[in-house]
């Protein structure tokens, strides 16, 4: 049974771990966020596909989710000797991802040509794609400092600053790649992971050509929650939720948010009984605090559906 997930950060990392331990690696296939991808120190810094990259290849730290364990911080630590406000943490290792990157984008390699290139070199055996090959960027326009880019909303502020709207700059030019476009029309099953749906998940879909591209598919399109029991796991999704202005900050409102996308939904089995949109519902135990809980959830996920589909 061939999976697409589409995935943002952390939270969608998690689930795409517990598909790779359950799911032959040719059956697998991880579509990236890249709206959070910034440039820094003069190097392409693409955190989504990096922290999906090291998961899958259990390099990640895993108490925080992203770069790679045990990494250590020379570098950036040099750099604060001279004064550089040093605020985003590029561990050393994590620097040869974004130093042979940056070289490689140069020379002219496409972003998916990269991605293949890095993940098969750490024995990823499953398709890990960016969700398009053109730099893409959420712009975050908030109240305190205007207009800024995720990165510094996200890490520098620690997503505190309240947000008036958020924009993708340079989607219009973007486009789906052929890999990705194979992957949507080949899959028998598309999830969307328990990834923000604003900061994540909508910069997917809003690559042009992408919804009309998934919505066409007549097969299982599920999404898993990221709000549990009205609260974010992680992350600014509930906060983010009431200030573009949702009524509530509940999975419901999330379900109702996907609408036609999705013909499938599950939440965390704290929620009480939700009434969605879509005609496929159910809950499990969506808070992946420990692997078995993310190689149950998609175990639990798959199974549902091959019951309904
Ligand atoms: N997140 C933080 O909260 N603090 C950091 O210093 C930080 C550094 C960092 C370096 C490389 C990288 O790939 C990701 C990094 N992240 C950091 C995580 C990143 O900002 C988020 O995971 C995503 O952009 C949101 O999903």
């Amino acid at each position: 049974m061939k999976v697409v997930v589409l995935v943002g950060g952390v939270g969608g990392a998690k689930l795409a771990y517990g598909l790779a331990q359950v799911l032959p690696p040719e059956d697998l296939t991880v579509i990236v966020n890249t709206g959070d991808d910034t440039w820094l120190y003069g190097l392409r810094i693409c955190p989504d596909l990096d922290t999906i990259t090291y998961t899958l290849s259990d390099l990640v730290n895993k108490e925080n989710g992203w770069g790679v364990a045990g990494d250590t911080f020379n570098t950036i630590n040099a750099m604060r000797r001279y004064g550089e406000d040093a605020w985003f943490g590029l561990g050393d290792q994590d620097m040869a991802t974004h130093l042979l990157r940056t070289r490689w984008l140069r020379e002219g390699q496409s972003l998916t040509e990269i991605t293949i290139r890095l993940t098969k070199k750490l024995g990823i055996h499953q398709q890990i794609l960016p969700m398009t090959n053109a730099p893409v960027a959420t712009i975050v326009d908030t109240k305190e400092y205007g207009e800024i880019d995720f990165q510094t909303y996200f890490v520098r502020y620690r997503w505190q600053p309240t947000v008036k709207s958020l924009r993708l700059a340079g989607i219009d030019q973007a486009s789906v790649s052929p890999e990705v476009e194979t992957a949507l029309n080949e899959a028998d099953v598309l999830l969307i992971g328990p990834s923000n749906p604003w900061l994540s998940i909508d910069p997917i879909l809003n690559v042009p050509g992408m919804r009309e591209l998934i919505v066409k598919r007549d097969i299982p399109r599920v999404a898993i929650s990221p709000i549990v029991g009205g609260e974010a796991i992680k992350g600014p999704a509930a906060k983010l939720m009431l200030e573009l202005g949702h009524k509530a900050v509940s999975a419901e409102a999330v379900a109702h948010y996907y609408g036609d996308v999705i013909n499938g939904y599950v939440y965390d089995v704290v929620d009480g009984d939700l009434t969605v949109p879509q005609q496929n519902v159910t809950k499990f135990e969506t808070i992946m605090k420990t692997d078995e809980i993310k190689v149950a959830l998609a175990r639990n996920v798959l199974e549902w559906i091959e019951q309904w589909n």
